[in-house]
């Protein structure tokens, strides 16, 4: 028997039951409740929902032993796998080629400050209108586009041009979006992100997200994410936004604290 799996199953378990009992919940709420959980199931929104409410939380407990690069939300959205990047571009749509263009570039080192060179950066981020290429429920785009992996230089580098995402709205029409805003009294918005999972071979892997700098919805997230640090202040060169980010990667830790695929 896993005893933390032990453990943490029955204290959700219990906190749960607190919360049933301090408000007197009847049967109709409780099924009513459950019924909700159903059709989050049936709207294939299971991923989306527990990422929306808990990703950040793990997050935060995880950032307390991290030296490098913090980290911030994976997200539902990650596909492995993703077409490697040779020629600097990451795949667009037709429909959206004429879309403002941006520049993700950077340098990744270690702690003291040396080139990883050969660092695998997987990057991926939405449509302007809020889809992710791979994902049925977002009408099963190639997952070419709007998705990469470019691999560090000698000095470190890497570049890779697409288009700018725009400020996002998680999937509001099902189970999750009634929750955040008609239950809950919340909204769906994110900022616009960008999202990365930097790992290099001896090395700590990182995941991660940018976000543009004026963003209305940076500091009200939907899903609570968000590091300062990572809030990329805007530079425009040739009408292209510049979007330079630099990671750090500490050394590897035991498999047990690495992000899991
Ligand atoms: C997303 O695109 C996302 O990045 C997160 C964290 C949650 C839902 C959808
Ligand atoms: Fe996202």
């Amino acid at each position: 028997m896993n005893e933390r799996a032990t453990l943490i199953t029955n204290e959700i378990v219990e906190a749960i039951r607190g919360v049933l009992r301090k408000n007197n919940v009847t049967f109709g709420e409780y099924r009513a409740g459950f019924m909700h959980l159903v059709k989050t199931q049936q709207a294939g929104e299971i991923p989306l929902l527990t990422d929306v409410f808990f990703n950040s939380t793990i997050v935060d407990i995880e950032n307390e032993s991290r030296k490098g690069t913090r980290a911030d939300l994976q997200g539902p959205y990650f596909v492995p796998d993703a077409p490697v990047i040779t020629d600097g571009q990451i795949a667009v749509e037709d429909e959206h080629k004429d879309k403002p263009v941006m520049v993700l570039r950077g340098k990744v080192t270690d702690l003291e400050g040396n080139p990883v060179a050969g660092a695998e950066i997987d990057i991926w981020h939405s449509t302007p209108d809020g889809r992710y290429s791979g994902i049925e429920k977002h009408g099963n785009m190639d997952k070419k586009f709007y998705r990469g992996r470019v691999m560090t230089s000698e000095d470190g580098s890497y570049e890779a041009r697409s288009i700018t995402p725009v400020p996002y709205q998680i999937p509001n029409k099902g189970p999750t979006g009634h929750l955040l805003e008609n239950i809950m009294g919340g909204h769906s918005w994110r900022p616009a992100h960008v999202h990365y999972w930097v790992k290099a071979p001896g090395l700590r892997d990182v995941i991660n997200q940018a976000y543009f700098e004026g963003d209305e919805w940076i500091g009200n997230d939907s899903c609570n994410g968000g590091l300062d640090e990572m809030v990329i202040p805007e530079v425009i060169e040739n009408g292209e936004r510049i979007m330079e980010v630099d990671f750090k990667l500490e050394p590897a830790v035991a498999k047990s604290l690495q992000a899991a695929e």
